[in-house]
């Protein structure tokens, strides 16, 4: 009797956090952490939760500190894509910020090298 109470609960918590689930990023091209040849044109983030566009941003930075993002993110459903114009060989730093359809916002950052 207790044992399926505390099922139940735990049942009812899990359905609860999966209805609240914020959007994370799923994948993103380049890969994160992975390195490509040549710079890319774009970089297109997925994430676990359509997002909001008005209030869904990402920075691309350049191996030497400039700013390789040009123009607006654009958004469609749960993607984000900016253009970048080209940067060089290097470390290039993605820092993205979004609001959820479910009015939560979440941010993160990650990497991807360019050139040997
Ligand atoms: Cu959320």
């Amino acid at each position: 009797m207790r044992r399926s109470t505390l099922i139940i609960t735990l049942l009812l918590s899990l359905a609860a956090d999966k209805a609240h689930a914020h959007a994370f990023l799923d994948h993103a091209e380049p890969r994160v952490g992975n390195q490509v040849a040549s710079p890319p044109r774009e970089v297109t983030l997925t994430f676990t939760q359509k997002l909001e566009a008005a209030f869904s941003s990402v920075t691309v930075t350049g191996p030497s500190g400039q700013r390789v993002d040009a123009g607006k993110a654009r958004v469609n459903g749960n993607q984000m894509s900016v253009s970048l114009k080209g940067g060089g060989a290097g470390t290039y730093y993605v820092n993205w910020h979004v609001l959820s359809v479910d009015t939560h916002t979440t941010e993160g950052n990650y990497t991807f090298q360019v050139g040997q």
